[in-house]
């Protein structure tokens, strides 16, 4: 193929290296991915955490070819169109009760920032303009805009950026191999680690802090699942001490646990949720941010005018409004949003198998996610081992994802028993051949 790779500056990519040998996608359907040379490749990781119906479904296809013919866009502030109001209220049947608005967004980054804002105007409303701090979690990723970047917990990805934000702490992270490793699901050790919040609100004064942002299940830093009684602990520190909890559920929303949220599959309430990736079926970008309604009132309440000067040019956007009311009808026909719950059992023994194979340091699983930690080479960059695992995947056809010393499997929700067999033989070879 004649194509100038060169003009292209590569997003989270080893560009210099990719450029050398390509590694390029021309075409979807379903559970596969195939190459321009007509390669077929599976995917394990549902495009990158968001296919979750798997590839080019007819319904959200058509959805989104009759909407660009219909009305390609209508402008968002002091003017509306139906499918947004549809989408917001069909949405509300999803979510956890009580966070019943919605706030829309074009991808998990802004939905973040989204949250993060609502939170601090929430505050300074209600008397309280105080509450300024923001407290996130090492090993947390909210996306790369600024406060984001901020709250996040991945060295490499701050350390480029300044300062970022002011007035930001964080909690430490909930990984303890020592304690957990090979755990099937839950970790049964680390519940205490949410108790840092309240080191943290005897530094600060709990006065000064807005908000608490975690994802639920840490996905981007290698799957790691919250320690029984965590969350909860959270939930009760923050209610004790009047901070807003926010889950970031851009990666377990739309049925990665095997529930329509991580929320709802750990049983604890945040008061809102951000959410991107699997709302559109990662077909048009779009994110949203769930709020719970007491929160939406207090700017309800505020002088008469525009309650939030906040938005984008492309919330709730004609096209991805249609993509992803046809992507909930995908989802509940073919029951995709609990099928994480019957895959679950199958998706555990399939990964814990590869348990005792070379370097495999620990094995964690929930619902339709796997993920293997690697042991990190003596002397190599980090994550070199898993991307190793991760290139030899792909030329045996199987696409898996990355992430520091991990890999995590994280395939369509539709995927068969075989297809998960396939993606466990594959990495059985490939991780015997990586030394
Ligand atoms: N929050 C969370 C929890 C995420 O996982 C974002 C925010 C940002 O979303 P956008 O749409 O702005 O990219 C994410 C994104 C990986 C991987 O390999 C994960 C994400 C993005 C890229 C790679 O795990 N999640």
């Amino acid at each position: 193929m004649d194509l100038n790779l060169d003009a292209f500056w590569m997003p989270f990519t080893a560009n210099r290296d990719f450029k050398q040998a390509p590694r390029l996608l021309s075409k979807a359907k379903d559970m596969h991915y195939w190459t321009p040379e007509g390669r077929q490749i599976l995917d394990g990781t549902a495009g990158l955490w968001c296919v979750n119906a798997g590839h080019s479904r007819p319904r959200i296809v058509e959805a989104i070819a009759r909407q660009a013919a219909e009305m390609d866009f209508a402008p968002p502030f002091q003017m509306g169109h139906p499918l947004a109001f549809e989408l917001a209220d069909r949405l509300t049947r999803y979510t956890p009760a009580g966070l019943n608005r919605v706030f829309f967004t074009n991808s998990g980054s802004e939905s973040v920032e989204s949250a993060l804002k609502i939170a601090l105007a929430y505050h300074r409303l209600r008397g309280e303009s105080h509450r300024t701090r923001l407290i996130g979690r090492e090993r947390g990723y909210h996306g790369v805009n600024f406060a984001g970047t901020a709250l996040g917990g991945m060295g490499p990805n701050r350390k480029m950026f300044g300062s970022s934000l002011s007035g930001v702490d964080h909690m430490r992270h909930t990984h303890d191999l020592a304690r957990n490793a090979f755990t099937k699901g839950q970790p049964e050790h680390g519940a205490e680690l949410a108790d840092d919040l309240e080191r943290l609100v005897a530094l600060h004064d709990a006065s000064t802090i807005a908000a608490v942002i975690v994802e639920p299940m840490a996905g981007s830093t290698g799957v790691l699942l919250p320690p029984k009684g965590y969350l909860q602990r959270l939930r009760d520190i923050c209610d004790k001490h009047g901070i807003l909890l926010i889950f970031d559920e851009v990666i377990t929303g739309f049925g990665r646990l095997g529930s329509p949220f991580a929320a709802q599959h750990y049983g604890v309430t945040p008061d809102m949720i951000t959410a991107a990736k699997g709302i559109t079926n990662g077909t048009i970008p779009m994110g949203a941010v769930f709020v719970k309604q007491s929160i939406h009132d207090t700017f309800m309440q505020a002088p008469a005018g525009i309650e939030l000067p906040h938005g984008y040019t492309y919330s709730g956007h004609p096209m991805a409004c249609a993509a992803a009311l046809a992507t909930l009808d995908t989802y509940d026909e073919e029951g995709l949003l609990t099928r994480g719950q019957q895959m679950h059992a199958k998706m555990e023994a399939a990964v814990h198998s590869l348990k005792g194979l070379p370097n495999v340091a620990d094995i964690r699983n929930t619902g339709l996610v796997g993920a293997i930690e690697f042991a990190p080479r003596a002397g190599a960059a980090p994550g070199r081992r898993a991307f190793e695992v991760f290139l030899g995947c792909w030329e045996e056809g199987v696409l898996l994802r990355a992430a520091g010393d991990n890999i995590a499997i994280s395939p369509p929700l539709i995927i068969s028993d075989s297809q998960i067999d396939q993606i466990i033989s594959t990495l059985e070879k490939v991780i015997k051949r990586v030394a």
